[in-house]
């Protein structure tokens, strides 16, 4: 059976990896965070994309695809499943292009999960966060202002792609993780996954 994937955007700190758990706890959806394996790249010693990978993210650009497609694929392939909620990805056209390269045939997109929220409530939870100990060397303003610039320039125009094909399905998170739940669920069972 060809593997399915549902892609999860939306601005940064909109709450994708929060719903991500939430959904691959009732939905059975293995959660592949693309910002969460670069992270544990750049810490593996002996990869050669650690400094690379540290530079974009504090710069809020985007990794090239090669080294991201490849850490997803090898995540899927090791994971056994064949359900998967990609979590960040694809963020610009480098990465659709290189997503579609390796792996259009290797996989089915089932929808794009799209979580709204605005630019003041997301800086919010990321700065929150990174006053509580995230460790996160982007949960800064400086990094959050890059952030949200490649998230407008880059990402948007990958969500109307998708629009376009009528594969987005797009959910409110200003309100609280419960409250977004609700509607996700909504989606995935109209979905019928
Ligand atoms: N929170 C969550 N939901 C809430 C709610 N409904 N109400 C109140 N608070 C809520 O949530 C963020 C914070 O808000 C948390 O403290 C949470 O408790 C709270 P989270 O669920 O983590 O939101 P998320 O959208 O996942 O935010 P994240 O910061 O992870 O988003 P980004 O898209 O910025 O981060 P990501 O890890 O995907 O990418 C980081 C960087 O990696 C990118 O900038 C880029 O440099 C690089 N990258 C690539 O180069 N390529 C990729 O493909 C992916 C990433
Ligand atoms: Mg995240």
């Amino acid at each position: 059976m060809v593997p399915e994937v549902v892609f999860v955007l939306g601005a940064p700190g909109a709450g994708k990896g929060t719903q991500c758990s939430l959904i691959s706890d009732e939905f059975g959806f293995v959660h592949l965070s693309a910002g969460d394996l670069l992270r544990e790249e750049r810490q593996r010693p002996g990869s050669e994309f650690g400094e690379m990978i540290e530079e974009k993210i504090c710069n809020g650009q985007i990794v090239p695809v090669e080294v991201t497609c490849s850490l997803l694929h090898k995540a899927m392939q090791k994971s056994g499943k064949t359900r998967f909620l990609i979590d960040g990805f694809p963020r610009n056209k480098d990465n659709l292009d290189g997503w579609e390269r390796v792996m259009s045939d290797k996989a089915k997109l089932v929808f794009v999960l799209f979580f709204e929220c605005s630019r003041d409530k997301c800086t919010e939870r990321c700065l929150s966060r990174g006053a509580a100990g995230s460790g996160r060397s982007d949960d800064n303003l400086e990094s959050l202002q890059k952030r949200f610039s490649t998230y407008l320039n880059d990402t948007m125009p990958i969500i109307n792609h998708y629009d376009q094909q009528g594969l987005v399905r797009r959910v409110s998170a200003e309100h609280s993780p419960e409250a977004v739940f609700q509607s996700v669920k909504e989606v995935f069972g109209k979905s019928g996954l």
